[in-house]
């Protein structure tokens, strides 16, 4: 059975196992779930992931993988060349850490779910809502900023010359960042390992505007 990713074209989360899919040459099914539509709360949907967020990754034998980063790593050991993870233990320990700060520290505060709690339930109006983003976005991403433009590990990309989780989960932040009205130029590092990034194949691939459920008006050429 091939692969088959639930996700939706925005979704930063499911950005990064796209990249991964492509770099490692996985095909795989895409199934979209429209966020902006609710289509994550169907109860169809909720059946496969409980949590109603993508990605959602079900395996050849039919095993439900839910969480980005789990699913990172599932697909790392399963089919680990080209590796996206560094062979010394404390060169893994730093490409995790720089990709969990993305996934645990800037991108669940922006999410959909806090959105809408804040419109509901806190008494922000959609102005205020962007500005939340924006300032945990932009705080986030000064401080990955620092890292890595101050750590020598830092290479072309993220980590030395060789893609791995840090780019794929720094990437999709930039793009969200940049959908939030984030100006890249206060963080030229990682906007210089987003442009290496972008000029790789599997990049290009798993970009959002390059997606079966990308809106027409979004679209880019292949
Ligand atoms: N920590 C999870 C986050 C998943 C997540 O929050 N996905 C977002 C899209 S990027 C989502 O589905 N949000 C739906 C909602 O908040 O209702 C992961 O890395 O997979």
């Amino acid at each position: 059975m091939t692969l088959r990713l639930y996700g939706y074209y925005r979704s930063s989360a499911s950005y990064r196992v796209r990249i991964a899919l492509h770099h490692k040459g996985i095909a795989y099914a895409h199934v979209a779930i429209n966020l902006a539509q609710g289509d994550q709360h169907e109860p169809a949907y909720r059946s496969v992931n409980p949590q109603a967020v993508v990605p959602t990754l079900v395996t050849e034998e039919g095993r439900v993988l839910g969480q980005s980063l789990a699913i990172l790593e599932f697909l790392e050991e399963r089919y680990p060349a080209p590796a996206l993870l560094p062979r010394d233990a404390a060169g893994r320990a730093r490409v995790r850490s720089l990709a969990l700060s993305v996934a645990c520290d800037i991108h669940p505060l922006q999410n959909v779910a806090v959105r809408n709690h804040l419109l509901a339930e806190c008494g922000f109006d959609a102005a205020a809502a962007d500005r939340w983003n924006r300032h945990w976005i932009a705080r986030g991403l000064a401080t990955l900023e620092r890292r890595l433009a101050l750590e020598p590990e830092t290479g072309s990309y993220c980590h030395g010359d060789s893609i791995t989780f840090a780019d794929l989960c720094l990437v999709p932040q930039l793009y969200n960042a940049e959908r939030f009205g984030i100006d890249l130029a206060t963080y030229p590092t990682s906007a210089r390992i987003r442009d290496a990034c972008e000029r790789l194949p599997a990049f290009r691939a798993a970009h959002p505007h390059r997606q079966p459920d990308t809106p027409p008006s979004l679209r880019l050429p292949p």
